[in-house]
C-alpha cells in the first residue's frame, strides 16, 4: 500500500481536556496540527489497534475537511474499517451506540460541544475506545505523550470519500461505509422506550412539545424520532438544521444560550414540555410549563422514575454523578438501597462503572445525563425519558419534579461561571484557596461555619487508578456545599467555575428562588476564595 511519510515536529498543549482536545479552529489549521493529534491516537493504541473506526463529528465549521485527513490517515495507519455518518455526522451519543453496535475498535468525534463553531470558534477532537466511551485517563495521557515524540505521520493519496452519497468504498486496503448516522441510534431508543405511549402522547393535541436542536447535530435526530416515528406535529423540533456555525449560536442547552427555546416556552402557546441539546448531542435542558429543571434534579428524578421504562423494569444497578453535582440523586439511591458513586468532573470517569455493571444511571450538572444504553451522556435519550415518564404516569413535568422534592426534599443548585478571566489570576485563586483549605474548618462565614475542606481525589473502584486534584470542596455544618474548580473544555483564558447547593428538608421551603436562597453562599465563596479580587468581576457571566 502506497503511504506517505510526512516529517512533522510536536505541537505543545496537544493535552486532552476534560472531553478531548479543544483549541480555536485557526489552531486545528495549521499544517499538522489536526495530522499530528490523529497520529498520536493511532501511536497511542495497542500494536494493530484502530483497524475499525466509527468517525463522525457535530456538523461544526472543519468537520469534513477533518474527516477527509482522517480517513486517509487511518488508510495509512493500518485501519481495515470505517464507518461514517452521512455528511460527516454522528451525535456523540450516537457514535458510542454504533462502536459497540459494530464491535469496533473505537471511534474519532469532532466536535467542541458546547463551545461556539465556524471560523472563528473552536473545533475539537475525541477518541472513544471499544466500550463507546471517551478514552480513560491512562489513554488520554498516552495519547498525550505520543504527541510529545512525533518526528511524522502516516496518510496516503487518496481522493476524498463523498460524505454524501451512501455506500461502501475502498480507500487503499480500507472499506469505509457511509452510513445513516440517525438509523441504528433510533432503533436502540425503541428498544428502550414505550414508543407506542410516547406516540400517543406527542400527539395529543393539548401536549405541545418544543425541542430546540440549536443549528447542532440532534436536529435530524429528533425530527426523526420526535415528528417522524413519534408523530410529533411538524416543526415542533426547531433549528434543526445542523449549521458550520450553529447559525452564530452557542450551542449550549442553558436558560441564556437556548433563548429562543425560553420565549417560546414563555409565549402564547402552551407548551407542555420543552427541551434542547447542546452541539454534539449529548447534552439536555428539561423545562416543563414555566418550570426549569435543574439537571441535578433531573437525574435524581430519573432515578426515582426508570423503572417504569421498558428498557429498565430490571431496575437500576446504581447511579453515579460528577462530584460537583448537587446531592439530590444520593437521597433516592438511599431510599432505593443502591450504590451511589461520586466521580471527577468529564464523563471518561463513569465508563469503567457501567462496563463493570455497577451503575445503569449517571449525571453531571452540567445538562449532561446518560445510561448504560451507550457510553455517552445522550441528549435525546434524557428528553425521551421524561417524555415516558410524563406518559407512565399521566402528570406534568412539573408536578412530577414537585412530588419529588415532597418526598425526597429538595438541594438548590447554582453554578456560576466566570468566563475568560486571566489564566494567571485564576491559578493564583484556585492555589491559594488550596493552600488554605486545612485552616478553613471551623471558620465562620456569615450564617455558615465549615465543616470539612479538600481538594478532591479520585479513585476508581474498579481499575483502583487514582485522579487527583479534581475540584476544591468546602463543606458545611448546616450541609451547604461550594465547589471550585477550573474548567478544563474552553480555548481562551480561564473559566473558573463555582458551584453551589443547600439541601433543604422543610416542605415549606421547597419552592423558594434558587439564587436568594443560595445567597449567603455566594459571599461566603467570595470571601473565602476571593473571587473579585482575583478576577476583577463582580458578577459571574453564566449562571445556571
Ligand atoms: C464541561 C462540564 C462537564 C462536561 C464537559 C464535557 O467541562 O462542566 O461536566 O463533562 O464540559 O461536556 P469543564 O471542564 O469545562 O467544566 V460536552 O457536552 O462539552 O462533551
Ligand atoms: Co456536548
Amino acid at each position: 500500500m502506497p503511504t506517505n511519510r510526512v516529517s512533522t515536529r510536536p505541537f505543545e498543549g496537544q493535552k486532552p481536556g476534560t472531553s478531548g482536545l479543544r483549541k480555536k479552529v485557526s489552531e486545528f489549521q495549521q499544517p499538522g496540527y489536526l495530522e499530528n493529534f490523529v497520529q498520536a491516537i493511532f501511536n497511542a493504541l495497542p500494536p494493530g489497534g484502530g483497524r475499525a473506526l466509527v468517525v463522525g463529528g457535530d456538523g461544526r465549521y472543519y468537520n469534513r475537511e477533518a474527516i477527509q485527513t482522517i480517513i486517509r490517515m487511518a488508510a495509512a495507519n493500518g485501519c481495515q474499517r470505517m464507518w461514517i455518518g452521512r455528511g460527516g455526522l454522528l451525535s456523540t451519543p450516537a457514535v458510542s451506540c454504533l462502536i459497540r453496535k459494530f464491535g469496533a475498535e473505537g471511534g474519532i468525534v469532532l466536535s467542541a460541544s458546547h463551545n461556539p463553531g465556524g471560523p472563528e470558534g473552536d473545533f475539537g477532537i475525541k477518541f472513544n475506545g471499544t466500550n463507546g466511551g471517551p478514552a480513560t485517563e491512562a489513554v488520554t495521557a498516552a495519547i498525550y505523550q505520543a504527541s510529545l515524540q512525533l518526528d511524522h505521520y502516516l496518510t496516503c493519496d487518496s481522493e476524498d470519500v463523498s460524505l454524501d452519497r451512501l455506500g461502501d468504498s475502498m480507500v487503499e486496503d480500507m472499506v469505509v461505509s457511509v452510513i445513516d448516522p440517525v438509523a441504528d441510534y433510533a432503533e436502540l431508543m425503541e428498544s428502550l422506550f414505550d414508543f407506542p405511549a410516547l406516540s400517543q402522547l406527542l400527539q395529543h393535541k393539548r401536549f405541545r412539545i418544543c425541542f430546540d436542536a440549536m443549528h447542532a447535530v440532534t436536529g435530524p435526530y429528533a425530527k426523526a424520532i420526535l415528528e417522524e416515528r413519534l408523530g410529533a406535529p411538524e416543526g415542533t423540533v426547531i433549528n434543526a438544521e445542523p449549521l458550520p456555525d450553529f447559525g452564530g449560536g452557542h450551542p449550549d442547552p442553558n436558560l441564556v444560550h437556548a433563548a429562543e427555546l425560553v420565549a417560546r416556552m414563555n409565549g402564547d402557546e402552551p407548551f407542555a414540555f420543552g427541551a434542547a441539546s447542546d452541539g454534539d448531542g449529548d447534552r439536555n435542558m428539561v423545562l416543563g410549563t414555566g418550570f426549569y429543571i435543574n439537571p441535578c434534579d433531573s437525574l435524581a428524578v430519573l432515578t426515582a422514575n426508570l423503572h417504569l421504562l421498558p428498557g429498565y423494569r430490571d431496575g437500576v444497578a446504581g447511579v453515579a454523578r460528577s462530584m460537583p453535582t448537587s446531592r439530590a440523586v444520593d437521597r433516592v439511591a438511599k431510599a432505593k438501597g443502591i450504590p451511589c458513586y461520586e466521580t471527577p468532573t468529564g464523563w471518561k470517569f463513569f465508563g469503567n462503572l457501567m462496563d463493570d455493571g455497577r451503575i445503569t444511571l449517571c449525571g453531571e450538572e452540567s445538562f449532561g445525563t446518560g445510561s448504560s444504553h451507550v457510553r455517552e451522556k445522550d441528549g435525546l435519550w434524557a428528553v425521551l425519558c421524561w417524555l415516558n415518564i410524563i406518559a407512565s404516569r399521566q402528570q406534568p413535568a412539573r408536578a412530577i419534579v414537585r412530588s419529588h422534592w415532597q418526598r425526597f426534599g429538595r438541594d438548590y443548585f447554582s453554578r456560576h461561571d466566570y468566563e475568560e478571566v486571566d489564566a494567571v489570576a485564576a491559578n493564583q485563586l484556585m492555589d491559594q484557596l488550596r493552600g488554605s483549605l486545612t485552616s478553613l474548618p471551623g471558620q465562620r462565614f456569615g450564617e455558615h461555619v465549615v465543616a470539612s475542606a479538600d481538594d478532591f481525589s479520585y479513585t476508581d473502584p474498579v481499575d483502583g487508578s487514582v485522579s487527583e486534584g479534581q475540584g476544591l470542596r468546602v463543606l458545611f455544618e448546616d450541609d451547604a456545599r461550594i465547589v471550585f474548580r477550573l474548567s478544563g473544555t474552553g480555548t481562551a483564558g480561564a473559566t473558573l467555575r463555582v458551584y453551589y447547593d443547600r439541601p433543604q428538608r422543610d416542605p415549606a421551603r421547597l419552592e423558594l428562588d434558587t439564587q436568594r436562597t443560595l445567597a449567603s453562599l455566594f459571599a461566603a465563596a467570595d470571601e473565602m476564595a476571593g473571587i473579585s479580587r482575583h478576577t476583577g468581576r463582580s458578577t459571574p457571566d453564566v449562571i445556571t
